[in-house]
Parts: C-alpha cells; sequence; structure tokens
C-alpha cells in the first residue's frame, strides 16, 4: 500500500479571463515549493497562462517552470497506465478530465485521491457541500468536493506561508513602494496622491467613478493594468489604452501600467491605498494586502452574483457601512450616487486598513487551502487503509 502522497495532477480549463490559470498556477506552485509534492499542472490555454507567467512558452507541449510540470491539455484522449496517474488528481472547477486517465485511475493498486475543487462563495450552503463525496457511477472511485471558503468549515483561502511577511516587508521598508512604482511609470508626483488600482469588468460604471474623482478636492492617482476597462479608459484619455498613456483631469491623474506578471501584481495591491479588484483570485489577493479593497463580482445569470456579493458583505463588512454602499454601487446591485459614497468611503479608509488586518488575523486561524487540502487527502488515504 502506498501511504505517503507525493505527487498531484491538477486540470485546469480556461473558461475565460484569467482567474482559472492564476487560481491553480498558484496552487501548483505552493504545493510544490512548500510541501514538495511532485505537480503536474494540464493547462488547455498556455497563451492566457503566458499573460501571468511570462516564463511559459506557448509552444511547447510539456514544459518545466519552477519545479512544476507544465502539460499543455489538448485533446488527449488516449489510453494511460496507472503508472502515469499521480497519488492525488484535481479538477478544477468540475473540468472534465480526459476519461482514459480516469480508467487508469481505477485501475491504480492504491486509488488515487480525487478532488473538484470549487469556485469561493461565503453563501452558508458552501459549508454543507464542502468535502462531500460522489461515487463514481461506474468504477470503484470516489470525488471529494472541496470548497475555499471564509470559515473552519471550508477549505479556507490560499495563503502562502511567507506571504504576510513578505508584504509586510515591502510595505515597512523605505523605498520599495518607490522603486516599484517608478518601474511601472509612475512619477513621483503620482506616487504621492491617494493611489488606487483598478481591475474590474468591462460592465462596471467606470466612467462615473472616474468623473467622482476628477471633481474631488484631494488628488488622486488611478492605475489601471493594460486590457482592463479599456473603453472607459480609452474615452477618458481620449486616445487609446496603452501601457505608458497617462492624462490629469480635475484631482485625477489615470495611467494606463502594464498587465503584470502574477508577483508583481501582488506588489502593486500593496503599493495602493485603495484596490478595485474582481472574481476570486484578485479578491482574495487584496485581502492579504492589508489595504482597503472593493470587490467586483463575476456575473451569473438571474443576478446569482447579488447574493454572493451580499453573503460576502454580511460576513467580511460589517466592516463599515461606505464599504457596503459602495460595493453595492460599484455592483450596480443598488443605485447609489459613487462620488457621495466614493468621498465617505475615502474618509474611513485608515479605518478599514485597520480592520482589514483584523479580517486577516481571522482568515489566517482557519489555515491555507493548500495544507487544508493535503490534510483532507491524508485522512481520506488513511480511511482507505483501514
Ligand atoms: O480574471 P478573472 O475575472 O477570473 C475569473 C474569476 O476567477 C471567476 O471566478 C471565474 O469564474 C472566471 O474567471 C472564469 O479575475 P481573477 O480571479 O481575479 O483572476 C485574475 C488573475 O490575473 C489573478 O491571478 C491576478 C492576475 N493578474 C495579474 O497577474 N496581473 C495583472 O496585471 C492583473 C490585472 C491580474
Amino acid at each position: 500500500m502506498r501511504a505517503a502522497l507525493t505527487s498531484l495532477a491538477l486540470f485546469c480549463k480556461v473558461v475565460d479571463n484569467f482567474g482559472d490559470i492564476g487560481i491553480c498556477w498558484r496552487l501548483a506552485r505552493q504545493l510544490q515549493q512548500e510541501h514538495g509534492i511532485e505537480v503536474t499542472l494540464w493547462v488547455d490555454d498556455l497563451l492566457s497562462f503566458q499573460r501571468l507567467c511570462p516564463e511559459v512558452r506557448p509552444e511547447l507541449a510539456v514544459q518545466h517552470i519552477n519545479g512544476i510540470r507544465i502539460q499543455h491539455w489538448r485533446d488527449q484522449l488516449g489510453v494511460f497506465t496507472p503508472e502515469q496517474i499521480a497519488d492525488i488528481v484535481i479538477e478544477f472547477f468540475a473540468c472534465d478530465i480526459p476519461p482514459g486517465y480516469i480508467n487508469a485511475m481505477a485501475q491504480c493498486a492504491v486509488t488515487p485521491v480525487w478532488f473538484n475543487l470549487e469556485g469561493l462563495s461565503a453563501e452558508a450552503w458552501v459549508e454543507g457541500c464542502h468535502a462531500l463525496s460522489s461515487p463514481h457511477g461506474s468504477l470503484p472511485l470516489t470525488k471529494y468536493f472541496f470548497f475555499p471558503g471564509f470559515n473552519a468549515n471550508t477549505g479556507g483561502l490560499l495563503l502562502e506561508a511567507d506571504l504576510v511577511s513578505r508584504r509586510q516587508q515591502f510595505q515597512q521598508q523605505p523605498g520599495e513602494r518607490e522603486q516599484f512604482l517608478a518601474r511601472l511609470g509612475v512619477t513621483p508626483a503620482e506616487m504621492a496622491a491617494l493611489t488606487v488600482s483598478l481591475f474590474c469588468y468591462p460592465h462596471a460604471p467606470v466612467a462615473e467613478l472616474l468623473s467622482a474623482w476628477e471633481q474631488q478636492e484631494q488628488a488622486l492617482t488611478c492605475l489601471v493594468p493594460e486590457g482592463v476597462a479599456s473603453d472607459s479608459v480609452s474615452a477618458f484619455l481620449g486616445q487609446s489604452a496603452r501601457a505608458g498613456c497617462s492624462a490629469t483631469r480635475g484631482a485625477l491623474t489615470l495611467r494606463v501600467i502594464p498587465f503584470l506578471p502574477q508577483q508583481d501584481y501582488d506588489r502593486l495591491l500593496w503599493s495602493c491605498d485603495c484596490n478595485f479588484v474582481r472574481g476570486e483570485d484578485s479578491f482574495v489577493r487584496a485581502q492579504w494586502a492589508g489595504r482597503a479593497f472593493i470587490w467586483h463580482i463575476y456575473p451569473q445569470d438571474e443576478n446569482l452574483h447579488h447574493v454572493k456579493l451580499k453573503a460576502f458583505l454580511r460576513c467580511h463588512s460589517a466592516q463599515t457601512d461606505s464599504l457596503t454602499a459602495l460595493s453595492l454601487g460599484w455592483n450596480q446591485v443598488s443605485p447609489v450616487k459613487l462620488s457621495q459614497v466614493w468621498s465617505e468611503f475615502q474618509a474611513e479608509l485608515p479605518k478599514i486598513a485597520l480592520l482589514s488586518a483584523d479580517w486577516q488575523r481571522q482568515m489566517q486561524l482557519h489555515g491555507d487551502l493548500a495544507s487544508n487540502l493535503l490534510k483532507f487527502a491524508q485522512t481520506v488515504r488513511k480511511s482507505a487503509a483501514i
């Protein structure tokens, strides 16, 4: 009986955007670096992956980066042998893994531990579904649902062991922020203003927010990675939104910066007084940045995302009324005047930064997702051995 769980295959289909590969790449790195797991990351879209990790070479079927084997997942419908199967198999967001792979899983002398890693939500039903098992219809295999989440009845959040200390060092070390922002083309005067990063879906009321910032008293610098909210950003700039472009109107300077490698995106979040984030991964990273953030949630049919947004606001931002009001307005859940709620929110930024530190401590108590997932896999393996 193979007791140790030393290898892991993580299957990722990029549905859209960057969140799918963003999360899988982060998880793969952590499992390899902190837990010594031999990870193979199967991913179907190497071009999206390359945006976050410039070392990726889209023309290669197999490559190794940071000790992780990256396998381009095309239509590998062929036959796999049990020797090719990892001890732990993760399908991300219920992507269907190759049938040949599943057949070989069933033939292994020791059955691999099989997970469906789900999306993040603060809704109460998640606690009831986390860690549930689902036997395969015809093969002697069981799949477990693993949900990230915000309390001890879920899998927790992705968090590298050294992230908080690296972030604190960056924020406390004189000159780190300035050097980093200067590399992105931000001028000293722009850095001295209130600094906000902007990452959202194209339907966000960006024009209204920019106009609110333009009219306020205090100078504000908005840094927006190239490709984000391009139409509204181009309209403000009066030219196509390319990295390096900037314009100042009223109190607002809007600067387009390059779309950053994933590690640098963290530094951007650490450098700003407030971060507008979206989806899942940037949303979680903003929670570790120790700064205020506003979440633009991924839209779902029948406004199901409104329920998800409110569930998060209930568990998190008991924080302040202005944060709740701005979040609801930004997501167009309720009609609010962004100029008014922004002023209230801005006045509360120092208080919100303190509350974020409490939130962070609270989240850390539940352990991190990668460690929780491995612990659970060990439990499954042990119970199978009895
Ligand atoms: O790209 P997203 O909208 O991804 C979404 C969500 O994950 C959503 O839940 C999922 O269903 C959908 O995809 C398919 O937002 P998210 O999750 O924040 O992922 C963005 C990733 O891009 C994240 O890893 C941070 C990274 N990033 C950079 O590396 N550099 C950048 O400059 C920016 C703006 C983002």
